[in-house]
């Protein structure tokens, strides 16, 4: 009975602990860049492995050998002096196994080094993420400008395609770091650093800052959606809509405060008059998956409580608390919904 209550507490913790594996971890093996690591983890695994066992099992064979050399040497005195010809054929072949144990790991870390500098110089798309405290500003490079994409806290990427993500910094140093699909890249102000990535697998992957970078260093996380490239450009060119105008009263109101009032001063949302670039775009805001950055699930409940209290929410963001009449708040709150 006490057995089978323990099985059904494990086996739904051991299933969520693999999805949640596959969701944030680094062996994801989500993207080239992953499985490169995960192949120089398991040579570093082999090798340092059979090292240990081999100087585990030599320890023990000493021990138990010194043991009747004793008894040996009180029968025998006199032969102990002269090294054992066994003994030396031993220590020459350790030193050579040690030799060839270190040049494998030399080698493999020189060739995943060497191919993870092929994947970038070969990117097709290019993004920049620029990080702020706390949250991700993200831009699709275009060649065509009317083409160039910002988005916020969430990052599609098509499946197959090689991406460089250039990193910046507005405020303090961050650090980049989706472990299912690459290692970790500082973002540092006044500098431009790089990382690359080609993800294999389509699914949602969580990133999150790995820098501390204040106080809200916690609450600076995104998703990463790799889809199918048709998916990818579909969304691509629905992110280019500009946000519509709403029709109900209630968010027609919302759409009023937000583009004329405080909102605007920090935040844009295409086809209207908000263009500042301070905040995040929210033109298409709704159909993010989380608010602030991972910080609260995207529902109707939740954007009210940010738009009201977004120091209570997330104390020390940059978003200050703007004194809303119940009226604006249920309007603003309205017209957030409709962006989606
Ligand atoms: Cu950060």
């Amino acid at each position: 009975m006490r057995l089978a209550r323990r099985v059904t507490i494990i086996i739904p913790l051991l299933l969520g602990a693999c999805s949640y594996q596959h969701y944030q971890s680094d062996f994801g093996n989500a993207a080239v860049e992953d499985s490169q690591f995960l192949t120089l983890f398991t040579i570093f695994l082999v090798v340092c492995g059979v090292m240990y066992l081999l100087v585990i099992g030599f320890l023990f064979l000493g021990i138990g050998r010194s043991g009747r050399a004793v008894e040996a040497n009180v029968v025998e005195t006199g032969r102990h002096h002269q090294s054992h010809p066994l003994m030396r054929t031993t220590l020459i072949g350790w030193t050579a196994l040690i030799g060839i144990g270190l040049a494998a790991l030399a080698i493999a870390s020189f060739f995943a080094d060497r191919s993870m500098a092929q994947a970038a110089a070969h990117e097709k798309l290019s993004i920049t993420v620029t990080a702020n405290q706390w949250w991700w500003d993200v831009q699709y490079n275009s060649a065509d400008v009317s083409k160039t994409l910002r988005t916020a806290n969430e990052i599609h990427l098509p499946v197959g395609v090689p991406v460089r993500i250039i990193l910046r910094s507005n405020d303090v140093i961050h650090s980049f770091w989706v472990p299912s699909l690459a290692g970790k890249q500082d973002l540092i102000p006044g500098g431009e650093n790089d990382i690359s990535v080609t993800p294999t697998k389509v699914g949602l992957y969580r990133g999150q800052c790995a820098e501390f970078c204040g106080a809200q260093h916690a609450n600076m996380a995104f998703v990463v959606q790799v889809e199918p490239y048709a998916d990818f450009i579909k969304w691509w060119e629905q992110g280019l809509q500009p946000a519509k105008t709403p029709t109900a009263p209630l968010a027609m109101a919302g759409y009023h405060y937000v583009t004329t009032r405080e909102c605007a001063m920090c935040h844009a949302i295409g086809g209207t008059t908000a263009n500042a670039t301070v905040g995040p775009d929210l033109t298409h805001f709704a159909s993010n998956r989380s608010i602030a950055a991972g910080t609260l699930p995207m529902n109707h409940a939740n954007i009210r409580r940010w738009v009201d209290d977004p120091q209570g929410v997330k104390p020390g963001t940059k978003m200050p608390k703007v004194p809303l009449a119940p009226n604006d708040l249920n309007a603003v709150t309205a017209y957030l919904e409709t962006l989606k």
